[in-house]
C-alpha cells in the first residue's frame, strides 16, 4: 500500500518535534514538555514508522541509541558502552525480578540497594591514580569530555589513596546538585533575571555543560560513585559491596545510604522506606537500584545487548496530591499559540509546590473534564512539570459547569482560531502584547544577554522603550535610568549586556528570532551550510531541504518566517545594530584547492595525528562538511581508534569506510 501523503508530513513532523525536544532536554537543560508527552511523541512516531516501514530512515530519532551529544565539547567513546538499566514501575514488579533472579543462580543470592539519584551519569578516568578525563554517559556509545569542567567538583578526587592503585581505573558515579544548592542557584538566577532550572538534575546538567569552569565551579555539584568500568591492575575483587570499600578507600565519595541485604524482603521494605523518605534526603532520588552482590553470580546473568541482567531500577511512582482548582486560564505564548492552563491552591508535591498547571489545550480540558471549583488530583509527570490527572468527581458541587474555551484572545481581544484539523488554537495578531513580550524574552535568553528577564522585558515594553527584539539595541543608560528599580549601574551593565549579545554565533541568533521548528541542532545545520543570515532568509525550498538535518516542514517554517515584513523590519534594526549574521568562518585554503567540495565526513574514534577538532578544520579547509551522524548522503566514514556504532552504520547503509592513512591521503590530494 503507498504510504498516505498526510502519513508522510505528520511522521516528519513527529521527527522534527521529537529531535527538537530531545535537544530542549539534552542540549539546552531546559525541556518544555514531559516526559510522558515526549514519550507520546516518540511513541506516535515509533508506530507509524512500524505501520509503514518505508518511512524509517536511518537519521530517524528512533534509530538513534539515546540523547545527543551537545557539540561544545569534544566526543569520547566509552571503552566499555555505559548502559542502561532495566526499570520496575512497581514493587511488585521488582520482587519478581528477584526472584527470578533467585531461581537463575544456584547458590543463594544476596542483593545491593542503593538510593537511585536523579543526576548525571558520568565516567571517571584514572591513569597512574590521576583523574585524566571525564566524560558523560551521552548515548551510552559516546559522551561529551567535560574533564575541566568535573575537576571543580571538590569530592571528585584528583589523585587516588593507598598503595595498591591500578595503573587505569574508570569509575562510574552520578553528579547531582544538592537541594540546598539548587534553590540557592535558583534564587540567583532570578535576582539576576536569568533563566530558573526545572529540578536539580536540569540545573546539574546545564552547570556542567558550562564553557568556562569558574560558572562549573560556582554551583556546588557533587557526585556519588557506584561502580567500576575499565580496571587494569588493583586487587581481585569477588562482591560489590567488596568493591563499594575498596572505591571508599581509594577516596571515591560512595553514598553512605547503600545497603546489603539476604533476603528479597528486606529489598522490598528498604524501597518502600526510600520512597517514603523521598524527600527527606537533602538530594532528589527517583528510585532505588538494586544489584546482585555476587560479582561471579554477575557473570553467570550476563546482560542484554541494553542493560545487565543483574540489577534493575525501581523507579518510584509519581507523586499525586488533591487540590482546588480555583480558575482556567488561557496564556498566549510568542506563536501565538492559546495554550489553557489552571490555577490552584498551593500543594507540596514531588517536592515542590505547584500551583499551576498546564492543559494543553482544548481537547485536553474536554478530556479531563475539569471544571472551575473542582477538586483535582495533580502530579509531577517525569517529576518535572505539573500536570492535572483529573477531577475528583465525588467531591464535584452540583453547579459546576463546564469549561468553554474564550472566542477572544485575553491578551489583545482580537479572535482565537482553532487551527483546521489540529488541536491547537492560536491569537493570530501578531501585534498581541503577549506574542512581543515572549518574543523579546526569549529572544533575549537565546542571545544570553544577562539581566532580561520576563519582569524587564514587561516593563521595558510597558513604558514604550521596546515594540520588538530589534529595539534591545536602541536601549541606552539615558533610556533606562528614568524607570522604576534601575539605578545608573544595573542601566550600564544591561547596556553593556545586549552590546555583547552582537557577537553571539549565527546559530543562536537562528534560534533567537524564533522561527517554528528551529532549534539549536537545527540552527547548527542551516549555520554550517549557508554561512549567513541572508543566505538562510533568501534559500529557496530546494536550497534548504538540500541541508542535511532540514526536512521540508522545518523548509517550509523558514520560508514563512523570512516572508513576513514585521520579521525582515526586525531583522534590518540587527543589521544596523551590528548584530553578527556570520556562520562559522571556514575555508582557509584558496579557492583552487577546496578538493573536498561537496563531500561529506563523519569522523568516529580517535585519531594519532589530529584531534577531533583539528581533523574537522581541516577537512572544513578544503570545502568539505563534518556531520554528526552517517546517512546515505555521508561520502564518507573515518574510523580511529574504538570506532563507535557510526562505523556499524556506515556499513549497513555502504558508505565507504576511511582509516587515518586514507584521511591524510584525502586531504592531500582530495582522492582516495
Ligand atoms: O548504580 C547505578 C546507578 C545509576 C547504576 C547505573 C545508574 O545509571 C544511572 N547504571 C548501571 C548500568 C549500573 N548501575 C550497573
Amino acid at each position: 500500500m503507498p504510504v498516505p501523503p498526510e502519513i508522510e508530513a505528520r511522521v516528519g513532523e513527529l521527527r522534527e518535534q521529537v529531535a527538537y525536544h530531545r535537544d530542549r532536554y539534552f542540549v539546552e537543560d531546559a525541556p518544555e514538555i514531559s516526559d510522558a508527552e515526549f514519550d507520546e511523541l516518540y511513541r506516535e512516531l515509533e508506530q507509524l514508522e512500524a505501520e509503514f516501514p518505508e518511512l524509517v530512515t536511518p537519521d530517524s530519532p528512533t534509530q538513534q541509541v539515546g540523547g545527543a551529544a551537545a557539540s561544545t565539547f569534544a566526543p569520547v567513546e566509552h571503552v566499555i558502552p555505559m548502559l542502561s538499566l532495566d526499570n520496575a514501575f512497581t514493587l511488585e514488579d521488582l520482587l519478581a525480578w528477584g526472584k527470578r533472579i533467585e531461581r537463575q543462580v544456584s547458590d543463594p543470592v544476596a542483593f545491593v540497594c542503593e538510593p537511585k539519584m536523579d543526576g548525571l551519569a558520568i565516567s571517571l578516568l584514572y591513569e597512574q591514580g590521576q583523574l585524566v578525563r571525564a566524560a558523560t554517559r551521552g548515548n551510552g556509545f559516546t559522551g561529551e569530555d567535560v574533564t575541566a569542567n568535573v575537576r571543580t567538583i571538590k569530592s571528585v578526587p584528583r589523585k587516588l589513596k593507598g598503595e595498591a592503585v591500578p595503573e587505569r581505573l574508570e569509575v562510574r558515579g552520578e553528579v547531582f546538585m544538592p537541594l540546598a544548592a539548587f534553590e540557592g542557584l535558583n534564587r540567583r538566577q532570578g535576582e539576576a533575571g536569568a533563566r530558573l532550572f526545572a529540578n536539580p538534575r536540569n540545573a546539574a546538567a546545564g552547570s556542567l555543560r558550562q564553557k568556562d569552569p569558574s560558572i562549573t565551579a560556582s554551583r556546588a555539584l557533587d557526585i556519588f560513585c557506584y561502580q567500576p568500568g575499565v580496571k587494569e591492575g588493583g586487587p581481585r575483587l569477588r562482591t560489590h559491596w567488596e568493591t563499594l570499600d575498596w572505591l571508599r578507600d581509594l577516596g571515591f565519595p560512595v553514598n553512605p545510604r547503600i545497603e546489603r541485604f539476604e533476603w528479597l524482603d528486606d529489598v522490598y521494605a528498604f524501597s518502600e522506606s526510600m520512597l517514603e523518605h523521598r524527600h527527606d534526603l537533602g538530594y532528589e532520588v527517583d528510585g532505588v537500584v538494586v544489584k546482585v552482590d555476587d560479582l561471579g553470580q554477575r557473570e553467570e546473568l550476563g546482560a542484554t545487548s541494553k542493560a545487565p541482567r543483574w540489577a534493575i531500577a525501581y523507579k518510584f511512582p509519581p507523586e499525586e496530591k488533591t487540590t482546588k482548582l480555583l480558575k482556567i486560564m488561557v496564556s498566549i505564548g510568542r506563536t501565538g499559540r492559546a495554550t489553557p492552563f489552571a490555577q490552584m491552591e498551593p500543594v507540596f508535591v514531588g517536592g515542590s509546590t505547584v500551583q499551576m498547571a498546564s492543559l494543553h489545550n482544548q481537547d485536553e480540558v474536554a478530556r479531563r473534564d475539569v471544571r472551575e471549583g473542582d477538586t483535582v488530583i495533580v502530579r509531577k509527570a517525569g517529576d518535572v512539570i505539573p500536570e492535572v490527572v483529573g477531577p475528583v468527581v465525588a467531591k464535584r458541587k452540583k453547579n459546576a459547569r463546564r469549561w468553554k474555551f474564550p472566542k477572544q484572545c485575553p491578551a489583545c481581544g482580537q479572535p482565537l482560531v482553532r487551527v483546521e484539523g489540529e488541536a491547537a488554537t492560536n491569537c493570530v495578531n501578531v501585534d498581541c502584547p503577549n506574542q512581543r513580550w515572549g518574543r523579546i524574552v526569549h529572544f533575549a535568553a537565546a542571545m544570553e544577554i544577562d539581566g532580561l528577564g520576563e519582569e524587564r522585558v514587561r516593563q521595558f515594553i510597558e513604558a514604550g522603550l521596546l515594540a520588538d527584539a530589534g529595539d534591545l539595541y536602541s536601549l541606552t543608560v539615558e533610556k533606562l535610568v528614568p524607570l522604576e528599580r534601575i539605578g545608573e549601574r544595573s542601566a550600564q551593565l544591561l547596556v553593556d549586556n545586549v552590546e555583547k549579545s552582537k557577537a553571539q554565533s549565527l546559530v543562536r541568533l537562528l534560534v533567537a528570532l524564533g522561527i517554528n521548528n528551529v532549534g539549536p541542532a537545527a540552527a547548527q545545520d542551516l549555520a554550517r551550510e549557508l554561512g549567513h543570515l541572508d543566505r538562510i532568509a533568501s534559500a529557496s525550498q530546494e536550497e534548504l531541504v538540500a541541508v542535511d538535518g532540514v526536512g521540508p516542514i522545518l523548509a517550509q517554517s523558514v520560508q514563512e518566517f523570512f516572508a513576513r515584513p514585521r520579521n525582515l523590519e526586525v531583522i534590518e534594526k540587527l543589521r544596523k545594530a551590528g548584530v553578527n549574521f556570520e556562520g562559522p568562518v571556514r575555508a582557509t585554503v584558496p579557492e583552487e584547492e577546496q578538493t573536498l567540495a561537496g563531500l561529506t565526513v563523519v569522523l568516529t574514534g580517535g585519531l594519532e595525528r589530529f584531534s577531533r577538532d583539528e581533523a574537522q578544520a581541516e577537512i572544513e579547509a578544503r570545502g568539505g562538511k563534518v556531520t554528526s551522524s552517517v546517512s546515505k548522503k555521508t561520502s564518507y566514514v573515518v574510523a580511529g581508534e574504538n570506532p563507535g556504532t557510526k562505523l556499524a552504520k556506515a556499513e549497513q547503509l555502504g558508505v565507504t569506510v576511511l582509516d587515518e592513512d586514507a584521511l591524510v591521503k584525502l586531504l592531500e590530494t582530495g582522492q582516495v
